[in-house]
């Protein structure tokens, strides 16, 4: 690991060139926010400054930075195989891995698909459903139902059953043949839940009034979030998945998790299914699949889902879908070291475990000024802020500056903060993490 990071600062480096996703640009390149090392809970910038990582980066280095198992398993496996082709071909990592996966996924999921973002694990889910109703003979089955504010990722399966505005709105007509139900975010009843909030399991029978609307006859699957990260940190409430899987079993319509953050223990559970044990049908995941360290998703399916696909000529393809880069070695390994870490050290667990100290710790910026409500669950915890009139989003991001330049690390979207620390996390760090929120708070009152 080097100790030596890139010195470059702004003064010799031009960052005309480089469009950055999902950024302010021009206010990015006027004050840089430049990461150079990283290594355990902490982000160092060029100049030798020490952040804490509230997001474990952007929700995906779930044990930490630099942890030499994965470091040493990509070092010797770019060494040994830097590349693999997987259509027609196979390489043995590729197949532990798949077994090492579905011993730790929810009962019945059997199959993994490889792809290499949450992105495509979403576009390869929804495929998988509408292949699957036409391989059984219900071809007419091709909606898909996503919810309000959902975020699927960004290519155009993703963003059509996703919920955000922003994400959506300059994108044209996006995919035909979808529906949302509503979301479920509700602070005249539910504000300053702590964990799961009391009231809103009704809100899933918003289902059934678009199978009144479409009939059952023409949708393939619906898609949520256990979790909803991206759109603000929304939990289901009490029976709410439950409801859904009911309602979805009546109909013979799929259901689909998008684990791609509450996957890999984020919840205190290696999977958000396991935690509300609700067993979705197909779970898109990627992010904590690798630590981050390389890009890699996944697509969990039941096995009668995969054997619907398995009839026909047997020299023939089953599913016409993958990407070159599909099973990637270095991903392989990296995924097969990040499960020996979380393994060895109990962390698809451990956020239960931390779980009650970061939840009161959130709870105790209830008094601070702007908070409006405060969500956790896990690991993951949401302080949504009373929005600048005129300006949505200039509240939480002005929080988020502020803790930057107080060497800690928060993510935020519109007026709500997020945090989603490593699941490495210590009890300083919480205190470090959320009591510099609650100073960049009082201070700005
Ligand atoms: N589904 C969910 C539920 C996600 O959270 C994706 C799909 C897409 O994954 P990729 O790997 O294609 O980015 C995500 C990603 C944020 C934030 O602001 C969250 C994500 C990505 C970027 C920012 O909290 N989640
Ligand atoms: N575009 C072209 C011209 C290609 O040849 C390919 C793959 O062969 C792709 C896009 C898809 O790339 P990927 O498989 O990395 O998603």
């Amino acid at each position: 690991m080097t100790k030596n990071p890139d010195l470059r600062t702004t003064q010799t480096l031009s960052l005309d060139a480089y469009w950055m996703p999902f950024t302010a640009n021009r206010q990015f390149k006027q004050a840089p926010r430049m990461l150079a090392r990283a290594e355990g809970m902490h982000f160092w910038t060029p100049e030798g400054r020490q952040v804490l990582d509230g997001i474990a980066g952007l929700w995906c280095v779930n044990a930490g930075h630099a942890r030499p198992k994965i470091v040493q398993a990509i070092q010797q496996q770019a060494a040994e195989m830097d590349f693999a082709p997987p259509f027609n071909m196979g390489h043995p990592k590729a197949f532990e891995l798949a077994q090492r996966l579905i011993e730790i996924a929810p009962e019945g999921m059997s199959k993994v698909f490889y792809t290499n973002s949450g992105s495509e694990s979403v576009e390869t889910a929804l495929k998988m459903a509408i292949a699957y109703h036409r391989a059984r003979g219900e071809g007419s089955r091709t909606r898909l139902i996503g919810r309000e504010r959902g975020y699927h990722g960004v290519n155009f399966g993703g963003i059509s059953v996703g919920g955000i505005v922003a994400n959506r709105k300059m994108f044209g007509t996006l995919l035909a043949g979808v529906d949302h139900i509503r979301h479920t975010h509700d602070l005249s009843r539910n504000a300053f839940s702590r964990g799961v909030p009391e009231h809103g399991a009704e809100l899933a029978d918003d289902l059934e009034r678009l199978v009144g609307l479409h009939d059952a006859s023409t949708i393939a699957a619906v898609i949520v979030e256990p979790v909803a990260g991206s759109t603000g940190v929304l939990l289901p409430p009490k029976g709410y998945l439950q409801r859904l899987r009911n309602i979805c079993d009546r109909h013979g319509i799929l259901l689909i998790f998008d684990e791609v953050i509450t996957g890999f223990g984020r919840l205190g559970s290696p999977f958000a299914g396991q935690h509300f044990g609700v067993t979705p049908d197909l779970m898109a995941l990627a992010k904590g699949i690798t630590n981050g360290c390389v890009p890699m998703g996944a697509v969990f399916a039941k096995q009668h889902i995969h054997d619907t696909f398995m009839s026909g000529p047997e020299h023939l393809i089953e599913f016409f879908h993958g990407y070159t880069y599909s099973a990637h070695p270095l991903a392989c390994a990296a995924a097969l070291g990040t499960l020996d870490t979380y393994a060895e050290e109990g962390l698809l667990t451990r956020g239960g475990t931390m779980a009650p100290y970061f939840e009161d710790a959130l709870h105790a910026l209830k008094a601070a000024p702007h908070v409006i409500d405060v969500r956790n669950i896990g690991l993951v915890g949401g302080i949504e802020l009373e929005p600048i009139a005129g300006q949505p989003g200039k509240r939480a991001f002005d929080v988020f500056l502020e803790c930057w330049e107080r060497g800690v690390l928060i993510r935020t979207t519109g007026d709500t903060i997020a945090m989603s620390p490593p699941l490495i996390i210590e009890k300083q760090h919480i205190d470090q993490l959320v009591g510099t929120v609650a100073d960049v708070l009082n201070a700005s009152a």
